[in-house]
């Protein structure tokens, strides 16, 4: 069944409004893309009506909580795939998820002298903590170089395995300049010697169907935001066979079997994770989230996006002062642009007065921007409910304000 464009806006509440006198338009989705009603409902019921906390109380509201709150892991389960509901373990965002990685599997994997690869196309969430980690172990941090066309040089990386490689980091979609990377290739590459593999997929969730078992990644990580989601909520993935292995990231409630003064002995998984009072308001959220997308259908949201993707490419190719950087075999999510002489910063405070929202800056991935010899970009990035009109609006936007700086 097709769905009208004008139907899918009037699902979302933010969209409806008018900003510095023009009505608003969103092209900021990479950064976190707008909440459909269902989501905020879900969380203004979730307080209204059932608060309390998880798996501490036999009363009822906690009860419910609780029930709500393990449905939701299972279905969390069944979106990516996992084998096991054991293997979702809650977090803020991405960023803490990999933080958790960081942490726990460099405590139990990386010693002096081990090497860590993560790609040079990551935004900084999954380069510093392991930058810092391998600086604190005295281990070696190797990183992928960039291609000219913004895809990734997979013989380098191949020629930069060894017996040393401890574990490969790589995003499925870059936040930066939109490039998808052929993880598929990378994770057979660092299985084939036996290096596991994280795939930070921020920027992939709202964009493709993840199958972590058909992937076979070993660890996958996300944020709830960025797929019509709440913020405050993410998810970090590990295969079992690994997180029994690894010790807690933080220690406090929830995550203990038994404490005394002398020794203490951790809870199962998944809760071995999860130290402290989860975002429950945020996890039903999610739970929203993943509902409105499957009734969407991921491959109608795919094919949307793609069509708008190719619509903004086409037109902004034509423009002289715009210089797209990037020219992957595959595109997701973003296009990034730099204006012959003129400022990001500024150009997108003129297109904010016009009700464009869009980022502009260096995105948390300042290794890509040097890469290509920028300080930042205007970054356009879309979601389901975003039109060809809003796109003609954005483009007639930019040439005004190249006309400006003429
Ligand atoms: N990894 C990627 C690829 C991302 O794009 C982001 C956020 C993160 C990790 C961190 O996610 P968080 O939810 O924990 O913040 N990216 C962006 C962006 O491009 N603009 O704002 C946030």
């Amino acid at each position: 069944m097709s769905l009208s464009i004008d139907y899918i806006r009037s699902l979302f509440p933010v969209l409806h409004q008018i900003v510095h006198g023009k009505p608003l338009i969103y092209l900021d989705n990479a950064a976190t893309n707008q909440k459909p009603k269902q989501v905020i409902d879900r969380i203004v019921q979730y307080y209204s009506t059932e608060n309390a906390n998880v798996h501490r109380g036999v009363h009822y509201l906690s009860a419910i909580s609780t029930e709500a709150m393990e449905n939701t892991r299972k279905n969390v389960q069944e979106f990516i795939n996992a084998a096991s509901d054991e293997e979702i373990i809650f977090t803020k965002g991405t960023t803490e998820s990999i933080n958790l990685l960081a942490h726990s599997f460099g405590k139990a994997f990386i010693g002096k002298g081990d090497e860590v690869i993560v790609s040079g196309l990551e935004h900084h969430a999954n380069f510093v903590p392991w930058q810092q980690l391998c600086q604190e172990k005295g281990a070696v941090l190797k990183v992928i170089p960039i291609q000219p066309d913004g895809d990734l040089d997979l013989e380098a990386f191949e020629k930069m395995l060894n017996s040393r490689t401890k574990i490969v980091n790589v995003n499925q979609v870059s936040n930066a300049i939109g490039t998808v990377n052929p993880i598929d290739k990378i994770i057979g590459i660092s299985h084939k010697q036996g290096i596991p593999v994280h795939i930070d997929g921020a920027q992939a969730v709202s964009h493709f169907a993840i199958d972590v078992q058909k992937m076979d990644c070993d660890f996958y990580t996300f944020s709830g935001h960025k797929m019509y989601g709440p913020m405050g909520i993410g998810i970090f993935y590990g295969k079992k066979e690994f997180l029994e292995k690894m010790p807690p990231y933080q220690t406090g409630g929830e995550m203990i079997d038994f404490v005394s003064a002398e020794e203490v002995t951790y809870n199962q998984l998944p809760y071995k994770f999860e130290a402290g009072t989860p975002n429950v308001g945020g996890i039903l959220g999610l739970d929203e989230a993943i509902r409105f997308m499957k009734n969407m259908g991921i491959d109608r949201i795919a094919e949307h996006e793609k069509m708008l993707m190719n619509y903004a490419l086409e037109q902004l190719e034509t423009i002289e002062s715009v210089k797209i950087i990037g020219q992957p075999k595959q595109r997701a999510g973003a296009i990034s642009l730099a204006l012959n002489g003129i400022h990001h910063y500024d150009a997108a405070t003129i297109l904010d007065q016009l009700g464009i929202a869009v980022r502009s800056g260096h995105h948390c991935a300042q290794p890509v921007m040097r890469y290509f010899g920028v300080d930042g970009t205007i970054r356009l990035s879309f979601a389901i409910y975003n039109t060809q009109e809003e796109i003609d609006t954005f483009v007639h936007a930019l040439q005004r304000v190249i006309g400006m700086f003429r």
